[in-house]
């Protein structure tokens, strides 16, 4: 399973509580999506990704059959694939056939997790040399000298790149443009991006009929309560998820039902008043051309696209400039 991945993986727990009491606090409450992956969390994520309204993973997935060969000779055979954000492995590996790459190497938080996926695909794969890399990638991309310096192409698929601000994303993108050191011309980034559409679509794809995703959102809250020691009960709080068009981005809240007083450790207290929000996530969707400008911007140069028929999702291939 695919998890976005997101600047403050990784930090020591003092850190995570001091970050999380901070956004708490603050004006305008707010806690980093991270917190929305939990093991619940991932599974909750995993069944949003089938829900009818949910089009990105679906989508994503359409456009990769549809352009495999194109893809593949864009991306070039040999190559060292890096999975950014691997999870389970899965989408990367749909792509073998066409790709056939040299060595696959999987990046994830749990390098644990990784070994096991990877376990299985040797069997089905053995000419692929596979080196699974436990790290946060969002935060450095020093790639140890087993990966091969030249052909890298990474790969973020799954839109994960819209929970990043765009000047995150930029930041981001700029050090995935770092690690193809020089950047031969065979060294290049395959991502997924989700694009600006029809607002009701977005809105229904961030607060489904079923109340997953608000189940999702949460489940925050039973994730935060253990961090912290503190006393959040869901049923305080309603799931808010909608387009925001100034922004750009599907903003996702949890809002008090009613006053509401939480307390957590070390006598930690925040009252908030009905109405009152935590902003849990932002999901930001680009224009084709937008997002084009941000991968000159971060230093790739020639750029390939592949849309959907609908063309609300967007596959594209950037070479290292
Ligand atoms: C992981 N990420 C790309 C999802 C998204 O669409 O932004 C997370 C998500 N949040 C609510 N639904 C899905």
């Amino acid at each position: 399973m695919q998890q976005p991945a997101h600047p403050e993986n990784c930090v020591a727990e003092d850190e995570i509580q001091h970050q999380l009491v901070a956004g708490l606090l603050a004006t305008h409450a707010y806690t980093s999506p991270k917190y929305l992956y939990d093991v619940l969390g991932s599974r909750l994520f995993a069944a949003i990704c089938e829900l009818p309204e949910y089009y990105p993973t679906r989508t994503e997935a359409a456009i990769f059959k549809k352009h495999a060969s194109q893809i593949a000779a864009a991306v070039g055979r040999d190559a060292i694939l890096i999975d950014l954000g691997a999870g389970n492995c899965s989408k990367a590996a749909r792509l073998f056939p066409a790709l056939q790459p040299r060595q696959y190497v999987p990046i994830d938080i749990s390098v644990q997790f990784l070994q096991e996926s990877v376990n299985a695909l040797r069997q089905q794969f053995p000419q692929i040399e596979m080196t699974c890399l436990g790290m946060d990638f969002s935060a450095e991309l020093e790639l140890p000298s087993s990966v091969a310096e030249q052909r890298r192409q990474f790969f973020y698929p799954g839109s994960s790149i819209g929970n990043f601000s765009p000047l995150e994303a930029l930041m981001f993108l700029r050090r995935i443009r770092k690690a193809m050191h020089g950047g031969d011309s065979h060294s290049g980034l395959l991502i997924g991006v989700d694009l600006i559409k029809d607002h009701a679509i977005l809105n229904a794809a961030y607060d489904d009929s079923l109340g997953v995703t608000a189940a999702f959102n949460l489940n925050l809250l039973h994730h935060v309560n253990r961090l912290l020691d503190a006393d959040f009960r869901p049923s305080d709080w309603r799931h808010r998820g909608f387009y925001n068009a100034d922004q750009h981005r599907i903003e996702m809240h949890l809002e008090a039902r009613d006053d509401v007083i939480v307390h957590w450790q070390n006598g930690g207290i925040r009252r908030f008043a009905r109405g009152e929000r935590i902003h849990t996530e932002s999901s930001y969707k680009y224009t084709e051309q937008g997002f084009i400008e941000l991968l000159h911007q971060a230093g790739f140069g020639q750029v390939q696209t592949w849309r959907d028929p609908r063309k609300w999702f967007m596959v594209c291939h950037a070479q290292a400039a």
